[in-house]
């Protein structure tokens, strides 16, 4: 029988969606599909040879007559070449905006009976669809799909409010390789960065953009600190970087804050962290919450979008009000300050990770939105 084949488009770079999209074309080539990545460059994820993905790179063509080079058209026409030539089943693009629209354009322009998977991360509707000059154009991607999966339950209905799009959405949670986010012994790490034996670790992930609300990090930190001896370990990069320079130095945090940039093995540094924070005021699902929680972290996020559906108040840690720091702070205090009430929480997290959102039964999902069109062609 003729392995399926899956074409993939998705932001290459550092972030969820990437992540998440590779990952699943891992396992997927780990189950005999055969996989084709149609991005602007390697995805960071992919560090070795597998045999069954290939790579075709979105190529860019400088003239000085374009004002602005057309990367979607390139990508629009990488796609048709690409389904074209290797016979894809399936292409899955992750973000609607604007991957789904340059699948459809692409699928105009062959007459390869390829279909469209495409899964909505977030920011695609959360940030881009409250623009209306492009609420036309992403629910366009979204209607002419063939199906659409959503990362959460939330997303969905956002989706729904602010788009007007009616039509059925599956929501498949986000995963993580369990081989990879797992506790393990990294003692070391804290000799290494100076961490004392008695101090507890907090730890924040992302890429520093506003809605990721940092300086609330800070600020619940500071409280934090004044109760506990404690380390705050800052991992990622972005435009509040600089911001949530300035503020740990006026604080006067700048002993107890480190600083760590861009990291590729986090569950490194999830492995000697007590306690997570992401304290966004978007966040569709929150992948870096599933990591921590794979790693025995309890996590504290907020009450919006996908977190109260990743996070279980009061049993894998707790959900606050966006920017009430005080809050937040109190419920750090209590947690790590009674090693009975964190250990039930890291069990019960991890518990919830192989329950809810292990890789298998996701990728079992995914199979089956794939399954279904394949039977319908
Ligand atoms: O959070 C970001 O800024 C990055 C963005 C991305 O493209 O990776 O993350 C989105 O997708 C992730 C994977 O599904 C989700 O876990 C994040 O919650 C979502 N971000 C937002 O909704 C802001």
């Amino acid at each position: 029988m003729e392995r399926t084949k899956i074409g993939i488009t998705c932001y290459p770079t550092v972030g969820g969606s990437g992540v998440i999209a590779t990952e699943l074309a891992k396992l997927l080539a780990e189950r005999g599909y055969e996989i084709h990545f149609i991005t602007s460059n390697i995805p960071f994820r992919l560090k070795r040879i597998y045999p069954n993905i290939y790579y075709h790179e979105v190529e860019m063509t400088h003239y000085p007559v374009f004002q602005y080079p057309p990367y979607d058209l390139a990508l629009a026409n990488k796609m048709a070449e690409v389904i074209n030539r290797e016979k894809i089943d399936i292409l899955h693009v992750h973000y609607a905006m604007p991957h789904a629209i340059c699948a459809i354009l692409a699928k105009e322009m062959i007459n390869h009976d390829v279909k469209i998977v495409t899964t909505l991360h977030g920011t695609d509707i959360t940030v881009l669809g409250v623009d209306p000059s492009l609420q036309n154009m992403i629910r366009f991607g979204i209607e002419r799909s063939d199906r659409v999966t959503a990362v959460s339950e939330s997303l969905v209905n956002q989706t729904k409010d602010m788009l007007h799009v009616e039509r059925d959405m599956d929501v498949i949670y986000n995963f993580v390789d369990e081989r990879e986010y797992r506790r393990r012994d990294e003692s070391h790490l804290r000799e290494e960065y100076g961490i004392d034996e008695d101090d507890k670790v907090i730890i924040h992930i992302s890429n520093f953009r506003q809605v990721k609300r940092v300086p609330d990090v800070i600020q619940s930190f500071k409280t934090i600190r004044e109760h506990s001896k404690a380390k705050l370990l800052l991992v990622g990069d972005g435009p509040d970087y600089y911001k949530t320079c300035q503020l740990v130095n006026e604080l006067g945090l700048k002993d107890d804050v480190l600083f760590l940039g861009k990291q590729e093995n986090v569950s490194e540094l999830l492995s000697i962290s007590h306690l997570k924070l992401l304290l966004s005021e978007k966040e569709s699902f929150g992948l870096v919450l599933l990591e921590a929680m794979a790693c025995g972290v309890p996590c504290i996020g907020t009450n919006i979008g996908g977190i109260p559906e990743v996070i279980v108040h009061n049993e894998t840690g707790y959900i606050c009000e966006v920017g009430d720091t005080e809050e937040i702070a109190d419920y750090a205090i209590r947690l790590l300050s009674s090693n009975e009430q964190w250990d039930k929480f890291s069990k019960n997290g991890l518990e919830r990770v192989r329950d809810e959102f292990h890789s298998e039964t996701i990728v079992k999902q995914y199979e089956q939105v794939y399954a279904d069109l394949i039977v319908d062609r």
